[in-house]
């Protein structure tokens, strides 16, 4: 029996797939979005047929379309927590097209009539953009070849760009577009960042973008570990059957999404999804206190040994720390609607992290840091110093930050760090002579202050700020001195 028959037969007819339209198209299909909105999207289907199957691109590599293609886009979602696991055969997926080897397929899709929502997950360096300012980087190597070759884009921007320049042109009206990336307001990131490409291109275009075409900004959250070898054997003994396409998360998810469509969309707030007018707070509290602190554990716990979240969230120093940076440090930033609580919401996030049913790994959290470092810890910090405060373990995360991206492990042992800016980042580290020969506070200082420079992540306040530039720089000396779990006593406890 082929995969896509087995498969097939495991999802059982919940609903009649095959007349069910595509309405969507989204680019960047990995894990992430298998797990969430084409979960959410499969559930509303099951309650209510209709044209809102989606149409996946992959924007890089063929992997998924290569193990999603000869199973119909039917995968298993596998959710595992601590109440156990569960299992079920996803067929919102109707088509996955690998958009480097057909552009044209997937211009084709964007510029189709029933097209009405396209939405993304590539990654925050997938924006083209400078991350503390949130302003596109006209400079990207992206950025100038897909104005150049505007019929086979590379970018979602050149994608997004050309597609509503035949739909303009066309007559075709406009596609909403949702970001489902961990970037804060991201809609409106996103439409600034596609009317200032479009305004490169041609102004009437990005008027005509300006006025019709809506960018709903959301808040997403669900945990997805990378998929193992070892993932997918389990389902293969569960359920009898070869699966390349498993997706395995945990069984909490959370989708707060602005309600702002300009072309229509599901009623996605029938199964789950809180539909908004204003996602702001829950953006900050999601990137704050859970992005902020996956990124601290990535880099502390990565540095002290650890190698899954699980691991260091249960290591009791660890745990101190987030409990006192959700406590003192982040709540403290947040101002959230009536109704959300934040302690409950705290708890929860430890009690994710803990489980350990799920394997996620520091390393796949600690990449891209120059991208992530603004949005999930920076913000935190900046309210903090505007009142005079120095909040001690966000400084410690930067500076943990800091020590990661020398890529050379407490024991000595060299790591590769997936980082767009690596090449820069190293040739700081070797140039300021840190962690060459003795280390020194002088040399530290050089370090920390180079670093600071990097306009993309740090804006141009706080390199200024001496008292900052100077903790940090003595947090990073202790850290490198004596090791995460010395100095993680020393600020847990004090
Ligand atoms: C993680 C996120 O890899 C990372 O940077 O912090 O992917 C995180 O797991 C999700 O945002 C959870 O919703």
């Amino acid at each position: 029996m082929s995969r896509a028959v087995a498969l097939q037969e495991k999802f059982a007819n919940r609903y009649p797939r095959e007349s069910c339209g595509i309405g969507m198209v989204h680019l960047g299909i990995g894990a992430f979005h298998r797990a969430h909105q084409a979960w959410y999207t499969d559930k509303l289907l099951s309650l209510y047929p209709g044209n809102w199957t989606i149409s996946g691109i992959s924007l890089r590599s063929p992997n998924v379309r290569d193990q999603l293609a000869p199973q119909d886009g039917f995968y298993t979602l596998v959710e595992n927590d601590r109440s156990g696991q569960r299992m079920e055969v996803i067929g919102a997926v109707r088509e996955v097209l690998c958009a480097p080897e057909s552009p044209a397929a997937v211009l084709n899709r964007l510029c189709h009539p029933e097209t009405k929502i396209v939405s993304l997950t590539v990654t925050e360096k997938g924006y083209c953009h400078d991350p503390a300012t949130g302003r596109l980087n006209q400079k990207h190597p992206q950025v100038i070849a897909d104005l150049k070759n505007t019929n086979q884009p590379s970018s979602a921007l050149g994608y997004l760009c050309e597609a509503l320049y035949r739909r303009w042109k066309q007559d075709l009206g406009p596609f909403s577009i949702v970001s489902c990336d961990n970037l804060p307001s991201n809609g409106k990131v996103l439409r600034g960042l596609l009317i200032e490409f479009a305004k490169l291109r041609d102004a009437e275009l990005a008027d005509w973008i300006d006025e019709r075409v809506t960018c709903p900004s959301s808040m997403v959250d669900r945990i997805v570990p990378a998929t193992t070898e070892k993932d997918r054997q389990n389902v293969q003994k569960q359920l009898g059957l070869e699966d390349q396409g498993v997706v395995v998360t945990e069984g909490f998810s959370q989708w707060v999404l602005e309600d702002n469509f300009c072309a229509g969309r599901p009623a996605w707030e029938d199964v789950g999804v809180t539909m908004v007018n204003d996602v702001t707070p829950f953006e900050h509290m999601k990137l704050r206190m859970l992005n902020g602190t996956h990124s601290t554990l990535a880099y502390l716990g990565f540095m002290a040994g650890h190698e899954f979240v699980a691991d260091a969230a249960n290591d009791s120093d660890f745990q101190q720390l987030l409990l006192g940076m959700w406590q003192d440090e982040i709540i403290p930033t947040l101002s959230m609607p009536s109704g959300i609580d934040l302690q409950s919401y705290a708890h929860d996030l430890m009690a994710r992290y803990q489980n350990p049913e799920l394997h996620h790994r520091l390393y796949q959290i600690a990449m891209d840091g120059s991208q992530k470092l603004p949005q999930r810890l920076l913000g935190t910090l900046r309210d903090h110093l505007a009142a005079n405060r120095l909040p001690k373990r966000i400084l410690l995360a930067i500076a943990g930050w800091m020590r990661y991206v020398t890529g050379i492990q407490e024991n000595g042992n060299s790591f590769e760090v997936q980082d767009p800016l690596t090449p820069k980042l190293q040739q700081l580290a070797q140039e300021s002579g840190f962690l060459n020969g003795q280390l020194n506070s002088e040399k530290t200082s050089e370090y920390v202050n180079q670093l600071l420079q990097i306009e993309e992540i740090f804006g141009r306040d706080l390199a200024n700020h001496t008292i900052f530039s100077q903790q940090l720089t003595s947090v990073l000396q202790e850290l490198t001195e004596n090791g995460v779990r010395s100095v993680l006593r020393q600020t847990v406890i004090a």
